[in-house]
């Protein structure tokens, strides 16, 4: 790791861990995964892009949570489901996918550009433990949504989400609820833009929450103007473990911010942008990312000082 002491997060020192040269197709970039792990193996489920901006969700697999090895082939789309076809599949539409590990089942919440007039909507898939046969549950959030990621468990009986509305949420990160993962409601909102500097144009959620002892830790991602462009960073926010709708605290500096060039260069410039982050047992996080739309990165960092970053400044 690239240790920083002035950081909290540490970047893996031969980043990125995968590039579109990793894969066999016609593949232009390959970024913000999702990622699982299941005993000793990792899951990655990696946003892929050929040349003609057809979207691709593949899976890669990796013992050590470093070196990955994608399969032959990106996952097989469901056939068949009407709204599926119609919405979703008709644009390749899947993309930022977040894994979530729920009740004995992997759920996949992903992104969908739904081709009826509204903008972005999300989206559910269920797969099967060695990742190889997707089943469509259905468009799950109103226009116009984003970002959206499932809690690891019921709380208090009910299944919980976090997401971002568009305009109308004002780009701020919500929370609500379910009792069958496919009717929501109830929602409120947990963070407002306005709090953070490094997330004062958007922000929304990134990884599946993390369920600590000090509340359920969420690694969010934030937008910032910047004369010509905006810029993509990573921040945390701790939610109360019985009411993941009230906000305990977050981190009013930016975590991770691009600063390397395969965070600053690519399809889209200045950009970590994460979906995925697996806590390990030994107290560390490590946090998978997406560099300038272009790449998969690794950082890790403790999870205490991810908590301590939370607390009242
Ligand atoms: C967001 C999402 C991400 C992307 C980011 C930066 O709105 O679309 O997939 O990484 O923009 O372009």
């Amino acid at each position: 790791m690239l240790y920083d002491e002035k950081y909290i997060v540490h970047r893996y020192e031969n980043n990125p861990i995968l590039t579109k040269n990793d894969f066999p197709y016609d593949t232009v970039a390959v970024f913000n995964p999702g990622v699982v792990k299941q005993g000793s193996k990792y899951m990655m489920i990696c946003r892929c892009e050929d040349s003609s901006f057809n979207r691709y969700m593949w899976v890669a697999e990796s013992y050590d949570g470093i070196k990955f090895t994608p399969r032959l082939h990106p996952l097989e789309m469901p056939k068949g489901d009407m709204i599926f076809d119609e919405y979703v599949h008709a644009t390749k539409s899947y993309w930022d996918p977040r894994i979530t590990y729920l009740e004995g089942k992997y759920y996949i919440v992903h992104a969908a550009d739904v081709t009826n007039g509204a903008s972005c909507q999300l989206g559910l898939f269920e797969i099967d433990e060695n990742f190889e046969k997707l089943v469509w549950r259905g468009l799950i959030s109103e226009p116009d949504n984003r970002n959206g990621v499932l809690f690891p468990e019921k709380i208090n009986g009910k299944y919980y989400r976090l997401d971002r509305p568009n305009d109308n949420g004002g780009f701020d990160i919500w929370c609500c609820s379910s009792p069958d993962l496919i009717h929501w409601g109830n929602p409120r909102r947990v963070l407002a833009k306005e709090r953070l500097g490094w997330g004062e144009k958007k922000i929304g959620p990134g990884a599946v929450p993390i369920k600590t002892e000090a509340g359920w830790l969420c690694i969010i991602h934030g937008v910032r103007r910047q004369c010509t462009d905006e810029v993509y960073s990573l921040g945390v926010m701790l939610l109360d473990l019985e009411d993941p709708t009230k906000l305990i605290g977050y981190s009013a500096r930016a975590i991770l911010a691009p600063e390397m060039p395969y965070e600053l260069l690519g399809q889209s410039m200045n950009v970590v942008f994460t979906n995925g982050a697996v806590a390990e047992d030994d107290g560390t996080v490590k946090i998978y990312y997406g560099g300038a739309d272009q790449v998969i990165c690794l950082a890790i960092a403790n999870i205490n000082d991810l908590i301590e970053s939370c607390k009242p400044h």
